[in-house]
């Protein structure tokens, strides 16, 4: 991602400012923020990132849930029980067309915004999405608006993360463009919630869903991140044989090839149709609310694992910095050196002998004699011939210079494969640490200095002090335990 570096700040800010509005008694992530500013110091220092560039923009700060499936499946019925409020419509007939966001918000109303507002806002990864979409939209000029927009939210149970209500599936009706968006937004997800609906176990919509978001799920390596959800089970509580349809459900998902995984049976209480027979009735209850506490314990899991890993991160990229990527840096700069005086040696060498043969061969060797007399005297020839020769040494020098360095990252390119996320940063720092203006004596990486090196333990240490008050947070049994409010 590229973007200008007033645009990095200001997204930093917003950042910070979101985080302490989510978490007004807990800064630890709004200070992790600052440490990921210091860091770029760093970075930008040594070069490994641009200016425009920032390291906090390298993780996923508000995990995302999304809520997929048929068409009135319950999804969005299900997102206001999640909630606890009635933040979406619901109905039989399609009520929605867009994708919705909705994130935490203090403030005590909900709020709808326009898709373009999530462009600027940094809780959402599509961070600068209008691009993007431009890239999914067959139409082009089709605003991000006609898409996606924004709900903020005062539920408690959103906070930390990003929920996702989608349009009813439908793969044959459906607009390319908005396939092309559910894809996008899986591949983002960090939870795929799958419903379909009990009520209508098999109808064509069921079939083309399931090939399209199921079989595209089989094989991905974060197909643990699909939770199937079958959903207004309360509906088969007056058939004969209510685990036929639970049954048939699975069959088609196994015909699709999914034969492990996640299956849910739920249904909404306040939405159902009251089940008569209390045996039935029972049983169909605690099979709800053992899913429920699974799907529950899911979505708080990412909530917490999301604090880890943005912590996680940043420990883990201060490390890499002080002691894979300097060194990395040390030792390619030691053998850019080396190079770089052989090979000077070895064009100078050669130079010097095809002039010694050239003088000897037409008896001249005089002229050297004279030569610096002439150029004292401010012989312009002579003169001319010093400049010559004292470019053409500089442009030699310089261009073995760059030679090595290039050949060095080619090799590098092949050590660590040239669409490795760090390459690009070796290339940046390598050429700052190599770049013309920059002394070839300097040892260590331009950037590398006593004050870089503090800057870095002291993330690491800050670091550290995060995981310890997040620890805190999430198990003193006494504090603020955070999961039991969405039950
Ligand atoms: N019987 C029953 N009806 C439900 C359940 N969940 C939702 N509904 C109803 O199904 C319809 C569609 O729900 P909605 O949430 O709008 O579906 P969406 O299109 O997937 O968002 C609404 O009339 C809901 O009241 C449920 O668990 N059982
Ligand atoms: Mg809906």
């Amino acid at each position: 991602m590229s973007h200008s570096s007033t645009q990095i700040n200001k997204y930093l800010k917003s950042l910070q400012k979101h985080l302490a509005d989510e978490h007004p008694d807990n800064p630890t992530l709004a200070n992790a923020v600052k440490s990921f500013r210091k860091m770029d110091y760093v970075g930008h220092s040594m070069g490994l990132l641009n200016k425009d560039e920032s390291y906090a923009t390298c993780v996923t700060w508000w995990p995302m849930i999304a809520v997929l499936g048929t068409f009135s499946a319950g999804k969005s019925t299900y997102i206001n029980s999640y909630l606890d409020m009635k933040l979406q419509r619901t109905g039989n007939q399609a009520v929605d067309d867009k994708f919705t966001v909705i994130c935490y918000s203090r403030h005590n109303e909900a709020k709808t915004l326009p898709g373009i507002a999530l462009d600027a806002d940094p809780r959402f990864p599509f961070f600068q999405i209008s691009r993007s979409i431009e890239e999914i939209s067959e139409a082009g000029q089709e605003r991000i608006d006609a898409y996606l927009q924004l709900k903020t939210c005062p539920s408690e149970n959103i906070r930390g993360k990003i929920l996702i209500d989608s349009p009813g599936f439908d793969a044959d009706n459906q607009r390319a463009s908005t396939l092309r968006l559910t894809q996008h937004i899986i591949n983002l997800s960090d939870l795929v919630l799958v419903f379909f609906d009990a009520r209508h176990p098999e109808p064509k919509a069921m079939q083309d869903t399931l090939a399209y978001l199921v079989s595209a799920s089989v094989n991905r390596a974060d197909a643990n991140k699909f939770l199937y959800i079958l959903n207004q089970i309360d509906v088969t509580a007056q058939e004969d044989n209510p685990e036929e349809v639970v049954s048939a459900w699975q069959r088609s998902l196994a015909e699709v090839g999914l034969v492990t995984g996640r299956f849910y049976r739920i249904y909404n209480p306040a939405a159902a149709v009251p089940i008569a027979n209390p045996h039935i009735k029972e049983r169909f209850e605690k099979k709800r609310e053992e899913d429920m506490a699974d799907i529950n314990a899911r979505m708080h899991q990412i909530e917490v694992e999301r604090s880890y890993r943005i912590v996680g991160k940043l420990e883990q990229t201060a490390k890499s910095i002080k002691n894979q990527i300097v060194n990395k840096l040390s030792d390619m700069l030691k053998k850019w050196k080396s190079k770089v005086i052989l090979f000077d040696g070895l064009a100078f060498g050669t130079l010097a002998v095809l002039a010694g043969i050239a003088l000897t061969m037409n008896e001249s060797w005089g002229i050297v004699k004279t030569f610096p007399e002439e150029l004292m005297q401010g012989d312009t020839t002579a003169i001319a011939i010093a400049s010559f020769l004292a470019l053409s040494i500089i442009f030699i020098h310089f261009s073995i210079r760059r030679a090595v360095a290039n050949k060095l990252l080619k090799n590098l390119a092949k050590e660590i494969g040239s669409d490795h996320e760090v390459y690009k940063q070796y290339v940046q720092a390598f050429n700052k640490s190599t770049a013309t203006y920059r002394p070839m004596l300097l040892s260590g990486p331009a950037g590398w200095n006593d004050v870089a090196q503090q800057t870095i333990d002291e993330i690491i240490n800050e670091a550290n002090d995060y995981i310890q008050a997040l620890n805190d947070q999430f198990t003193n049994p006494s504090g603020n335990e955070g999961g039991n409010s969405q039950v």
